[in-house]
């Protein structure tokens, strides 16, 4: 274990991990069956436009969001879109800043206009009190974000949305499989879209899909979703073309069968972080709210800058460097990304996002999932005490000359022609 700040890769001691651990290393089960499923597919010659697969996924997703239907598509982002068209939103849409940008660029992208909320400290979900003071004539619809699996209390939402006639469409993308009071993600609002990327506790390498209890909202959605057109010469909408294929359902199928043993993996390497970080002054593990079990596919801290005596992007340059790629999702935040940052102050913010700024600078994502150990996440535990501990040196080291550390040469972030920077 590395006992001085020399020794951390950061100042140009060996790397701990070599091969880093990723968050969200993509998981496939049993190499063998999804090899000689996607082979049948090969050969059925039925490749894509809603085949026995993605009819047999769809299937499979209703099964575990309890909703009477689903639509898969290419991805949640186009999902996002889909819903938000067949559901005849216009205007503004209230959603999170604190989301991965794709939950504003969708809206933006179809010509709808996000307006930011902000989130509760403590569950990363919008706040209802904030919401209420978003609403405006041009307000159309909600879309909160069940982030990190945290399935958002709907009840104030809904009430909202009650009041003023608005849509409520729920960005499920973290939540597939995630539960509130026992009921899982899928069947609130008017729908619910889950991501199943590559990096999800689900995937079908990309994907997305949009889940409902409304037949006729399903109905367009289906038809949305295949260029709007409804039998051999019929086209009764502006559509797109969403569809998911065969051999993305196929694997879809093969992970939502390996959901067990991938939650087992996911709670036990949570449990062992749990423990370690306990033992760290200034890094707290993001408690689970009181009745919401998650899929435990994020490992969330929030770093105290003045306790642990690092910043939070500072210790994130200095684990990444030692090859624990963990992430500081979702700065910059959407409000602060391009186009909404440059556009006119009233037009995308309505509200204050003190919250959000808070958990900007401090939240990051570790690394877990089938490919990381038990073990490994004992070594992280033990480094991250070893830094803490050293973290007046390190923040000396940072803050002079040395000012610069070395960078892991799998990083993608490293700059190509200088394997030195500046930490944070
Ligand atoms: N709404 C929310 C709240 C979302 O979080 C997302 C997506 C969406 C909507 C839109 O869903 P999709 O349209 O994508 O279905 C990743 C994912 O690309 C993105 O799907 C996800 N959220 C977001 C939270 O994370 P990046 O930019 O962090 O991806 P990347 O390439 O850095 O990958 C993350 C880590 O996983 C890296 O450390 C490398 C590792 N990785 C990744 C891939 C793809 C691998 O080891 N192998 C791989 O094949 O966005």
């Amino acid at each position: 274990m590395k006992s001085s700040v020399p020794q951390l890769a950061a100042f140009g001691g060996r790397p701990l991990f070599p091969q880093p651990l990723h968050v969200g290393q993509p998981v496939i089960t049993d190499h063998e069956l999804l090899l000689s499923d996607l082979d049948r597919v090969l050969r059925s010659g039925q490749l894509t436009n809603h085949g026995p697969q993605v009819r047999a996924f769809e299937e499979a997703v209703c099964g575990v969001a309890g909703t009477r239907h689903c639509i898969a598509l290419c991805n949640a982002t186009t999902a996002l879109q889909v819903a938000a068209r067949a559901l005849q939103l216009t205007g503004e849409v209230i959603m999170p800043s604190f989301t991965f940008i794709a939950t504003a660029h969708a809206m933006e992208w179809i010509g709808l206009t996000p307006v930011f909320a902000d989130v509760d400290p403590l569950t990363h979900t919008l706040d209802p009190d904030s919401v209420a003071a978003c609403v405006t004539p041009r307000t159309s619809a909600i879309l909160p974000v069940h982030l990190w699996g945290h399935v958002c209390d709907p009840a104030d939402l809904t009430q909202i949305a009650t009041r003023h006639g608005l849509r409520l469409l729920f960005d499920a993308s973290h939540a597939f499989g995630c539960r509130r009071a026992g009921t899982p993600a899928g069947g609130l609002g008017d729908a619910e879209v889950f991501s199943f990327h590559a990096t999800k506790f689900v995937h079908s390498v990309e994907g997305g899909a949009i889940v409902t209890n409304s037949d006729a909202l399903a109905e367009r959605c289906r038809r949305l979703r295949g260029f709007g057109i409804t039998g051999l010469q019929e086209v009764s909408d502006i559509g797109t073309n969403g569809k998911m294929h065969e051999l993305s359902a196929a694997t879809g199928l093969r992970s939502i069968a390996a959901m067990p043993e991938l939650l087992r993996r996911n709670h036990e390497n949570r449990a062992v972080y749990a423990e370690w970080i306990s033992a760290v002054p200034g890094l707290k593990l993001l408690p689970r709210p009181s009745a919401v079990d998650t899929n435990a596919q994020y490992v969330v801290a929030v770093v105290d800058e003045d306790q642990f005596g690092l910043s939070r992007d500072q210790l994130v340059a200095i684990l990444r460097s030692e090859g624990v790629f963990v992430r500081s999702y979702f700065t910059p935040g959407c409000h602060r990304a391009v186009p909404y940052a440059d556009a006119p102050p009233d037009r995308h913010m309505r509200v204050p996002l003190p919250v959000t700024e808070q958990l900007l600078r401090s939240v990051m994502q570790f690394p877990t999932g089938r490919s990381v150990a038990p073990a490994d996440i004992e070594r992280i535990g033990a480094l991250l005490q070893s830094i803490c501990a050293s973290s007046g040196e390190i923040r000396r080291r940072l803050a002079t000359g040395f000012g610069r550390i070395v960078w892991h040469p799998a990083d993608p972030a490293r700059p190509r022609d200088n394997a030195l920077r500046e930490a944070g």
